[in-house]
């Protein structure tokens, strides 16, 4: 993309309504717009962030054997009525009435309609196990909509649902959503911890949430500072298998890590002083246990073995994808702007032109755009007739990971200079070993 042909609305000033970094450098570099309290429009720039999240999600449910539908927003409050939840969600579901004077409601989440679909078409444990999930906007009429994305009114969630006819099956369900959300999150640059929680108006006691540590996170939470250097990693998982599974949930949640709902200061004290800590973090996530709760109130069954008829266990299992791209700028920025790990940067380089209209360097800049957009790569090139100072301003604040600076100082010497967002440093080598670099750097063929 060429920054002269592209939609960047940047902003000069900070806005003063923003109060945390994430929403501030959000509006700063034009990637979302509000609509109203708590709903946003997403510009270019942002729109592509939230498209990454959500194609890493979407990866990382497929290689877990999930499988993927799409539900309708608006939905017949009959179905919640079966549930008994209709009355129970309370103000923050938005109720509204269509011409025929039926009441209509915006998903917060999707159990009740979900469970309908499985209910019509699913008879036997023959067809078990079973996870669907979609991703799809949410409402939730949150009493103080703030902090941008990150507690919206309308939001982008990833929301799966296993059946399963045993219990047994169903935590495996449970684990494997564990392992598939550690790599998920990982993929986008992220720690995110799971913490014992409360499981609120969803129901059920088996409940993790995932949480990023952060200052300006909503949650209060308390952990073994050991847990924290656990990595996921690379490793290759059977999600299939209950033991591998398991053992991974084992690893990540024997620590004591729990968010204040579920506190326990008595368990707490039991880990070294030295390894005690209480911090805020922001909820990424949540996966939920809670058995028969839906099926038996709608009558999900399956016939088993000998042919009874018995509720599915179930559970369910969110992301909060919208909110992540406010996540991960609280976890990766300075004082310039965002810092945009590699796995969900809206470009994957910047391509700054000191010397706009210098035959030499437009060339350099055109074939590096050329070389790298042959690599199927995303290059941002900085092609406005602006002083460098305000091109690299620019950029820091959008945060691309690397940056190729094209002059004609260091054409002579037959160089450009490639800089890392992260550590600031520079250095000097020829275009073919700049593209060389990025090209490893994403994982695409060298030159
Ligand atoms: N039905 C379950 C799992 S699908 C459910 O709704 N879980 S949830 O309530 O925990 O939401 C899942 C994730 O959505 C949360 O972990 C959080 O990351 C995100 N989320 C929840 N409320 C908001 C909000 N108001 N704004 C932005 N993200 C939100």
């Amino acid at each position: 993309m060429r920054l002269s042909r592209y939609f960047l609305p940047v902003l000069k000033e900070t806005p003063s309504e923003a109060q945390i970094v994430s929403h501030r450098y959000m509006l700063r570099a034009g990637m979302i717009k509000q609509a109203s309290a708590g709903i946003y429009s997403w510009l270019p720039l942002g729109f592509k962030v939230l498209r990454k999240i959500e194609n890493i999600v979407h990866d990382e449910q497929a290689r877990a054997g999930h499988i993927a539908i799409q539900m309708p927003t608006m939905q017949s409050a009959d179905l919640w009525r079966e549930s008994g939840r209709y009355d129970a969600y309370g103000q923050e579901m938005l109720r509204m009435k269509d011409r025929h004077d039926r009441d209509m409601l915006f998903t917060p989440t999707a159990e009740e309609l979900v469970t309908d679909i499985f209910r019509s078409h699913v008879g036997s444990y023959k067809d078990l196990p079973l996870t669907l999930y979609q991703i799809q906007w949410k409402f939730r009429d949150e009493i103080r909509p703030r902090f941008g994305v990150m507690r919206g009114r309308e939001f982008y969630m990833k929301d799966g649902y296993n059946f399963d006819l045993t219990k047994e099956d169903a935590l495996h369900a449970y684990n494997r959503h564990l392992v598939t959300y550690l790599r998920t999150y990982e993929r986008m640059g992220l720690q995110a911890i799971p913490m014992r929680a409360d499981s609120g108006p969803i129901g059920g006691d088996n409940t993790h949430e995932f949480l990023v540590l952060a200052d300006t996170g909503e949650s209060e939470v308390f952990y073994d500072a050991q847990i924290t250097d656990l990595k996921f990693g690379t490793r290759e998982i059977d999600y299939d298998s209950h033991a591998q599974c398991q053992a991974v949930l084992e690893e990540f949640t024997s620590r004591y890590a729990r968010t204040d709902e579920t506190h326990d200061e008595a368990l707490f004290n039991e880990v070294p002083e030295e390894r005690r800590r209480q911090a805020r973090g922001i909820e990424v996530g949540q996966i939920f246990y809670f058995g028969t709760k839906y099926s038996e109130a709608m009558g999900a069954t399956v016939a088993d073995s000998d042919g009874n008829r018995v509720p599915v266990h179930m559970g369910s299992h969110g992301i909060g994808v919208s909110r992540l791209v406010g996540a991960i700028i609280e976890a990766s920025h300075d004082d310039k702007g965002i810092i945009w790990p590699e796995g969900v940067t809206p470009f994957h380089c910047g391509i700054v032109n000191l010397k706009q209209g210098d035959e030499e360097a437009d060339g350099a800049c055109e074939a590096l755009y050329a070389s790298l957009t042959a690599l199927g790569l995303e290059p941002l090139y900085d092609d406005r007739n602006e002083r460098a100072g305000a091109k690299f301003a620019g950029m820091d604040l959008i945060g691309l990971p690397w940056r190729i600076t094209v002059g004609p100082r260091g054409l002579k010497n037959g160089v450009v200079e490639l800089t890392s967002r992260r550590t600031g440093t520079s250095e000097e080598l020829p275009p073919e070993q700049a593209i060389e670099r990025i090209a490893q750097i994403y994982g695409r063929a060298a030159v």
